[in-house]
């Protein structure tokens, strides 16, 4: 099943603190190569101590969690229905630029185990997830802003695959916007959001132009992710 948009992950914070941020420049320079936290280090930088301490556990990246085929397969699925939609550059949210997404629930059964992997690892067993499947294609000129999912519709935990392109999300914290934390995202890797990365800390994926982590380029061609999500914890009746 398919929806026309659905946007409803997405909730853009009240206000956005980037200029007042002390966030790592857009261009190569120095900043400091400080904390990692994260299954793979390398692929975490963060703007301190504390908050590689506040994220430990809470925000990780897989490296080479699909394999070439399994990307090529999973793409190949996801392709002829992204096809029928035309990439935004003006969506109502603002939360995104360059973009076209879909949910998907009926999956081959080769994607399907791809999938319980990635759900294997992410969730604990029992948790309620989400059926479908999120599928976001970012055209190359294409980027997420800085928001936070919607507690409404979204549980604890995301966990995304990237295809076809490496890129940089940016976690800044709402609370100090000085705390901040990049995630390299390469192709093919699984990154995990949770807990207080996920409710405390806006993510966003940067634009070709400011596509750097630790002072280096990642370029930024089309890229496609596949989310998996759980569902909210209800609140107890009362
Ligand atoms: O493309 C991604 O991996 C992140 C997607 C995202 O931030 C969202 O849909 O809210």
């Amino acid at each position: 099943m398919h929806r026309a948009s659905p946007p409803i992950f997405r909730q853009a914070p009240p206000t956005m603190h980037r200029a007042a941020a002390r966030l790592p420049p857009a261009r190569p320079g120095p900043w400091p190569r400080r904390a990692l936290c994260g299954e793979a280090p390398a692929l975490v930088r963060a703007s301190g101590p504390g908050v590689a301490r506040r994220l430990r556990g809470q925000a990780g990246v897989r490296p080479g969690f699909l394999s070439g085929p399994e990307e090529a397969a999973l793409g190949q699925e996801v392709e002829p229905q992204l096809r029928r939609r035309r990439y935004q550059f003006d969506h109502w949210d603002g939360a995104i630029h360059g973009f076209r997404e879909t949910e998907i629930a009926q999956w081959s059964e080769a994607s399907r185990e791809i999938l319980q992997r990635v759900r294997d690892t992410a969730f604990p067993p029992g948790m309620s997830q989400l059926s479908l499947v999120h599928v976001l294609d970012l055209d190359k000129s294409g980027y997420i802003k800085p928001h936070i999912d919607s507690v409404k519709f979204c549980g604890c935990t995301v966990a995304g695959l990237s295809l076809l392109s490496s890129s940089v999300m940016r976690l800044v914290s709402e609370q100090n916007p000085e705390d901040w934390m990049d995630l390299l995202l390469p192709r093919r890797s699984l990154y995990i959001l949770r807990g207080r990365a996920r409710y405390e800390f806006t993510h966003e994926i940067l634009k070709d132009a400011e596509s750097f982590f630790d002072g280096q380029k990642i370029p930024r061609e089309r890229r496609i992710s596949v989310i998996c999500r759980n569902l909210p914890v209800l609140p107890a009746p009362t």
